[in-house]
């Protein structure tokens, strides 16, 4: 297949996904317990042995996902994606091929919940599902100065049995693509120095996903995503992923390929600092802070995967649910300006942002404006102005020292009488 080919196909099955542009990850398992984060294992060196009273005790008995439907899709997500099973192991699944499943811990398929109440409020779904597995027996700890699990003996295992932990690793990707109906996103993480494509047995992997469901989308993470993966190129692998999946960043000028064309990202940001429950935690990103990043995002042609990290009860943190219900208000208003809105095209405005969606540029004005705002870009091109959370009016109109200042197209915030020189004749112009 030619490479113009893959990316077109790529490009078709991301259609979904540029438009809905936000959605909820969800990071949740057994280290909700501890609740110090999900890399408490690895962290704080503690064996398989003195992890498991977390599963022998683990009753998530406020785990009602119909409630996280809820919050998601009145924060005005549209897709979430949930920790199928995280570097620890722990399966939230019902898997065939291990015990260590929350079937067996709590009697309960919590994916299959997962799924079933997201899909049933239109929201589209998506699993991650780690290839790092700090429980299974066969997944090796080389001596890699990258290797998240470097100088942690409790972690030590045979490397030549690493084959089995892939056929264990394709087999749950298999369960989760047969036996869960339709899914939207795989979301693997993730690939370290030479843990990274064909060690993954990638294509076989992907051939997989190909063939069972064809349309279901993937992050670039079977590669390794320091600086430059495949996807970032003209020239993508065959397991380069649908999207790009920057960390804790926003990219500062969008992502592209190596001739400058747009490639499909999305950025997961923490709403604390800490992707799992963090009991401590509570350096929460003000509701402000969440809808400039969003905005920042989508100008740049990126989305959003706003992370939450419930409770060992099964609960999303009070704060988190917040902070949720107040982006909910902000995109209730002004949603238009954020589904299938892409890059405008246009000089970055000092006092926010532009989105465009067809004709419509939209200025996110992310400040108190001085006085008059400029629109740079936007000279000679605008019909007429309107505030997207009411639809009324707004004025077009030159200040009298503007060409003083050299500047072209202004908006006008507030009553017209504040501006002494508003000129009547060039309102809506
Ligand atoms: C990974 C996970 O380790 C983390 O727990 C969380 O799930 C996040 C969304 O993804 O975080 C990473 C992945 C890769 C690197 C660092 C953190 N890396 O390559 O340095």
């Amino acid at each position: 297949m030619s490479q113009n080919q893959r990316i077109a196909e790529r490009n078709e099955r991301v259609k979904w996904f540029l438009q809905d542009r936000f959605g909820m990850f969800i990071h949740w398992g057994l280290y909700a317990i501890p609740a110090r984060g999900e890399w408490v294992r690895n962290g704080e060196r503690i064996s398989v042995e003195d992890y498991q009273p977390y599963f022998d005790s683990f009753q998530p008995d406020r785990y009602n996902p119909k409630e996280w439907a809820r919050a998601a899709k009145q924060a005005g997500m549209k897709y979430a994606v949930l920790t199928a099973k995280h570097h620890d192991g722990f399966c939230l699944f019902d898997s065939q091929l291990t015990d260590y499943k929350s079937t067996n811990a709590c009697g309960r398929d919590l994916v299959r919940e997962f799924l079933d109440a997201f899909r049933e409020e239109g929201l589209k779904v998506g699993l991650y599902y780690s290839l790092i597995d700090w429980h299974h027996e066969d997944y090796p700890a080389y001596g890699d100065l990258h290797h998240p699990m470097r100088d942690n003996s409790a972690y030590q295992r045979d490397p030549k049995t690493f084959p089995r932990y892939l056929e264990y690793m394709h087999g749950q990707v298999r369960e989760l693509l047969e036996n869960y109906g339709k899914l939207d996103i795989m979301w693997f993480d993730f690939s370290y120095g030479e843990m990274s494509g064909e060690k993954w047995k990638a294509t076989e992997l992907v051939q997989m996903i190909r063939d069972i469901q064809p349309h279901l989308i993937t992050d670039n993470r079977l590669e390794v995503n320091h600086g430059r993966s495949s996807i970032m190129t003209t020239d993508p692998s065959f397991y380069a992923g649908d999207f790009a999946s920057p960390e804790q960043i926003i990219p500062t000028a969008g992502l592209t390929d190596d001739e400058g064309n747009s490639i499909p990202w999305e950025a997961c940001i923490t709403l604390n600092n800490n992707w799992g429950y963090a009991a401590n935690d509570t350096t929460y990103k003000s509701a402000a802070t969440v809808i400039r990043k969003l905005v920042e995002c989508v100008s740049k042609n990126g989305n959003l995967l706003l992370n939450v990290g419930p409770n060992a009860q099964g609960e999303i943190p009070a704060e988190s649910l917040r902070i949720l219900a107040e982006v909910g208000e902000w995109m209730q208003a002004n949603g238009d300006s954020i589904y299938g809105c892409v890059n405008a095209d246009l000089p970055k405005p000092d006092w926010g942002r532009y989105t465009k969606k067809g004709n419509k540029v939209y200025a996110h004005l992310l400040e108190q404006n001085v006085g008059p705002i400029h629109l740079p870009g936007l000279a000679g091109k605008i019909k007429h102005a309107r505030l997207l959370s009411d639809g009324s009016e707004v004025f077009l109109s030159l200040p009298w020292n503007a060409e003083q200042f050299s500047v072209d197209a202004f908006m006008n915030f507030g009553r017209p009488e504040h501006y002494t020189y508003l000129l009547p004749d060039e309102r809506n112009t």
